[in-house]
């Protein structure tokens, strides 16, 4: 089985329900299994379209399913959970997004892993620093991005 992490943010509606139930989903996959969850956290929405804010958090997997795959069901899971595409960054039910697996890397117009903004973004590095702090991306540890990502007024929620 493969290590990988995952992150999940939601922007509308329940959002603490369409994370748990995007979690639940994936647990149910074949040949997915969900390790670990971090705590879920609060956060400004970051990019160019006025939306509400968000609910992030990141989830360690083991999964026997190739990238390609594996994307593939988190897109159909975002479908089922009501993901309606309006616009690039625009507001999202759920989106996952596939941060890092184990001894793999892709740079393709369909697929990219790691995933090009993670160390870059606080709603990402939070949780998932609490997970894997030591997990290297781009030369340096987890926690070293995250002291440097914009906090966007970050705040862990119970
Ligand atoms: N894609 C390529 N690599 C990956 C990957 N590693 N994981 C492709 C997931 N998808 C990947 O994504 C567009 C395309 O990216 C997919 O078709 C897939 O083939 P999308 O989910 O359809 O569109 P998107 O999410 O609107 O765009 P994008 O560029 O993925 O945006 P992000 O990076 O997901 O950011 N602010 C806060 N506070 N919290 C958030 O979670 N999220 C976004 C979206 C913006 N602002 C946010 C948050
Ligand atoms: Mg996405």
């Amino acid at each position: 089985m493969t290590r990988g992490f995952l992150g999940l943010g939601s922007n509308l509606g329940d959002k603490r329900a369409h994370l748990k139930a995007a979690l639940a989903a994936l647990g149910a996959i074949p040949g997915l299994q969900i390790r670990r969850v971090a705590g879920i956290y609060r956060t400004a929405p970051l990019g160019p379209v006025a939306q509400d804010w968000y609910l992030n958090t990141v989830a360690e997997i083991a999964t026997d399913l190739e990238p390609a795959a594996l994307l593939e069901r988190c897109q159909a899971l975002e479908q089922a959970l009501g993901r309606v595409r309006h616009e690039h960054w625009g507001p999202r039910t759920i989106d996952i997004d596939v941060l890092w697996l184990e001894n793999f890397s892709v740079t393709s117009p369909g697929l990219t892993v790691p995933h090009p903004g993670a160390h870059l973004r606080s709603f990402v590095l939070a949780p998932w620093c609490e997970l894997a702090p030591e997990l290297r991306l781009h030369g340096h540890p987890l926690h070293y991005w995250l002291q440097r990502a914009d906090p966007l007024g970050l705040a862990e929620v119970k």
